[in-house]
């Protein structure tokens, strides 16, 4: 067997790969460790909605029955929200969990992997993962940062949450040679706000001008991921005195808690959306809904060229 043999694509994904239609992948942890029941359910769908929308066709990614899923159905988009036995699977789960017929959802690194087996350029998600604050002692570091450095995918996210380091990650990615774009922004956004006080590689303009930037470093044999942090939109952006002290506190629970390895992030986003009484959640919902629709003028400008 090789890994086609693992992949199950729906037939309209299939069709349009064979056309070279636009597709945008989108992860499934956000929506089974990322976001409550049911509200996650309307999400699934609204944010597929908003990549048709926009003229491209939705592949939400997850491990099921043996197969690396490429676009679900409204059960399994159910089966995913519910999160009941849905572990989270990141690069070094997905041979465990097809082996063993473990349903799964998956992070931007897997979500990354199964898009770039299937011939998916383009992947929106909410947030990335990244170097986690003390990584000094802990060395948490989210094997997302390893996939963008390998698989040719280009991840539209807000950023990262002030959970991680955000000094670190642009640094471990700067090592790694992967480029951090800017969408009509000089400046990395921190998920919750527009801002984070640090730089990016390059401003970008428009979809245009990210789809030639894919095509000149996978043209050059430059392997790996292009980063586009789309800043949440301005009336929604949170205050940065609530969003850090939530995350400060969180980040406190998690610690005396002894919370480890892959539970860290989604205790510390469940966390946070409790203590600030789902005011983040808001805006997470509208950043996703922001970044699907960038992702998807993105896959329109790059299979236009
Ligand atoms: N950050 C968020 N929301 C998320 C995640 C990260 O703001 O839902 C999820 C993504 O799926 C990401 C994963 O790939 O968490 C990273 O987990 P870890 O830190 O365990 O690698
Ligand atoms: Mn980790």
């Amino acid at each position: 067997m090789n890994y086609q043999d693992y992949l199950s694509i729906t037939p309209e994904i299939e069709q349009a790969l064979k056309e070279g239609k636009p597709i945008v992948a989108l992860e499934s942890t956000i929506l089974s460790h990322g976001m409550p029941y049911p509200e996650n359910v309307e999400f699934a769908h609204k944010v597929e909605e908003v990549v048709r929308g926009q003229g491209a066709i939705p592949a939400t990614m997850a491990i099921m029955d043996g197969k690396l899923k490429v676009g679900l159905n409204a059960d399994e988009l159910e089966i995913m929200c519910r999160a009941e036995n849905v572990a989270k699977a990141s690069r070094r789960d997905v041979a465990v969990y097809l082996a063993k017929k473990q349903t799964a959802a998956t992070t931007v690194a897997t979500t990354m992997m199964i898009a770039d087996m299937a011939g998916i350029r383009v992947f929106a998600t909410g947030g990335i993962g990244g170097v986690h604050r003390g990584a000094q002692e802990t060395m948490d570091i989210s094997a997302d940062l390893q996939e963008f450095a390998h698989t040719n995918v280009c991840v539209i996210s807000a950023g990262c949450k002030s959970i991680l380091d955000i000094g670190l990650t642009l640094e471990y990615l700067e090592t790694f040679g992967v480029p951090v774009l800017g969408y009509q922004t000089e400046e990395f956004p921190a998920f919750y706000s527009e801002s984070s006080g640090f730089g990016v590689d390059a401003r970008v303009e428009d979809a245009k001008e990210v789809a030639q930037i894919l095509k000149t470093k996978w043209d050059l044999g430059l392997q790996g991921g292009v980063i586009v942090g789309n800043p949440i939109p301005h009336e929604y952006s949170m205050d940065h005195a609530v969003i850090d002290k939530a995350i400060d506190k969180a980040l406190e629970m998690a610690k005396e808690k002894g919370i480890r390895g892959k539970q860290t992030t989604p205790f510390l986003l469940a966390t946070i959306k409790d203590l600030t009484g789902g005011d983040s959640f808001a805006s997470n919902l509208q950043l996703a809904y922001n970044n699907a629709k960038v992702a998807a003028q993105i896959a329109v400008a790059y299979a236009e060229i």
